[in-house]
């Protein structure tokens, strides 16, 4: 039973990531070191070395659980089996390290034991609080050993039936994002930081910093028993001013090389996160949410948020979060189910929007009528929602590795 909320304080909506496992555990610090507000972390481990680099004082606000009663703290040794039996032995605190969150991100390196099989265990007991799941499976690097691979896989079926919604983070794209010359604690980084803007993303969306705040009710909608999920993350850079860059940050969130999104062809719903300058003109998110919706089926619900920090400027960033995919539509080896890209595009910033509250709703209609004329060869632009807003030339969009 969740608490009654006092009236005088207002309800926000409670977001804790769970990592599980090393990695898990790198993840989560790396989500600490990165300042994301509102946001409780835990960190569950059957080691107590990995544990250890939290226990500075400096990261007091993570709640850390070694699921000591089977392993004495010395790691499952890749086994997932023993990985499980561990959650289980340890479950009270795993349960009253979760309190009664909302959302629970739960990430974990699925090829290990730990991470393998006490991450569905967790899963299942988060669920058991109420909170909406969903998993984030880590997946090994193409020089980790073929059992490694075959590992995974069982223990990333295992995840997604205990989750909501579930997506995968494949090591190798990482690699890839982050060019071969990088060190692998750099691929690292670029997978662990790739997490930090999803789950970000999720926060600014049902949390109260944003200028277009989706409810939770909404969210639980899309997301309760989504299965196969996908996030892709788009900027369109600062240094680059571009006369519409959440629109650019769309293309470069649809069209990353890094991403299948062939999915979305099939997907029941998606969370669109918005986030750019002050400046963020109206036109512009509009337009952004009119290309997704060229890409999704008519009957795809989409929920918009929007917020507007000072810090971005002219750039803009997107967030989405697609559910309910066919799995069929995606490719289950090798896959990664997080994008990234940048867009690069110069020109001007559009004047700052009137009133946001009629374009950005949840909606349901068919993709064609919300294309702008710019996405939508046989439409004139008498027809188009924008006739008296200039249309930009298009600009190629560049897709880079880090933005
Ligand atoms: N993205 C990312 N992946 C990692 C990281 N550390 C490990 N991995 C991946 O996660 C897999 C599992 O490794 P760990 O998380 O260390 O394993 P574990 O869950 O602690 O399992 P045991 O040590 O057997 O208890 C590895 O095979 C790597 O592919 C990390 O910091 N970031
Ligand atoms: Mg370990």
């Amino acid at each position: 039973m969740k608490s009654h909320p006092n009236p005088d304080v207002p309800a926000r909506p409670t977001i804790t990531v769970v990592g599980v496992g090393g990695a898990g555990v790198n993840s989560v610090a790396h989500l600490h070191d990165s300042g994301l507000p509102g946001v409780t972390l835990v960190a569950i481990d059957s080691s107590n070395q990995s544990l250890a680099r939290l226990s500075t004082s400096r990261h007091a606000s993570v709640q850390r659980v070694l699921l000591a009663s089977r392993t004495r703290g010395l790691g499952a040794g890749r086994d997932a089996v023993m990985g499980a039996l561990a959650a289980r032995a340890d479950s009270d605190a795993i349960l009253a390290a979760l309190g009664q969150p909302d959302i629970v991100f739960l990430v974990a390196g699925v090829a290990g034991g730990t991470g393998g099989g006490a991450s569905p265990v967790i899963a299942a007991l988060a669920k058991e609080t109420g909170a909406l799941v969903v998993g984030c499976a880590v997946l090994p690097f193409g020089f980790e050993p073929p059992r490694r691979h075959e590992a995974a896989a069982v223990a990333r079926a295992a995840l997604a039936e205990a989750c909501d919604a579930w997506l995968v983070l494949d090591n190798r794209k990482a690699v890839d994002v982050a060019g071969k010359a990088i060190g692998l604690d750099g691929a690292l980084r670029v997978a662990d930081d790739v997490l930090r803007q999803a789950v970000q993303g999720l926060a600014e969306m049902v949390g109260d910093q944003g200028t277009i705040d989706v409810d939770l009710p909404a969210v639980r909608a899309v997301l309760t028993g989504a299965g196969r999920a996908c996030v892709a993350l788009g900027a369109c850079c600062r240094r680059r001013s571009s006369a519409w860059p959440a629109r650019d940050a769309m293309r470069a969130a649809l069209e990353s090389p890094l991403c299948d999104m062939r999915g979305l062809a099939h997907a029941k719903g998606v969370l669109l996160q918005i986030s750019g300058g002050v400046g963020l003109c109206i036109d512009d998110a509009a337009a952004a949410v009119a290309l997704l919706e060229t890409r999704v089926p008519a009957t795809c619900r989409v929920l918009v948020g929007v917020a507007c920090r000072e810090g971005l400027g002219g750039s803009a960033q997107v967030m989405l979060l697609g559910t309910g995919l066919c799995t069929s539509a995606v490719s289950t080896e090798a896959d990664t189910d997080i994008a990234r890209g940048a867009s690069a595009a110069s020109g001007t910033m559009l004047p700052a929007p009137l009133s946001w509250s009629s374009a950005l709703d949840s909606r349901t209609r068919p993709a064609a009528e919300h294309a702008p004329a710019a996405e939508r060869p046989n439409v004139g632009r008498s027809e188009g929602r924008r006739d008296n807003v200039p249309e930009p030339a298009h600009h190629g969009a560049a897709f880079r590795a880090v933005s």
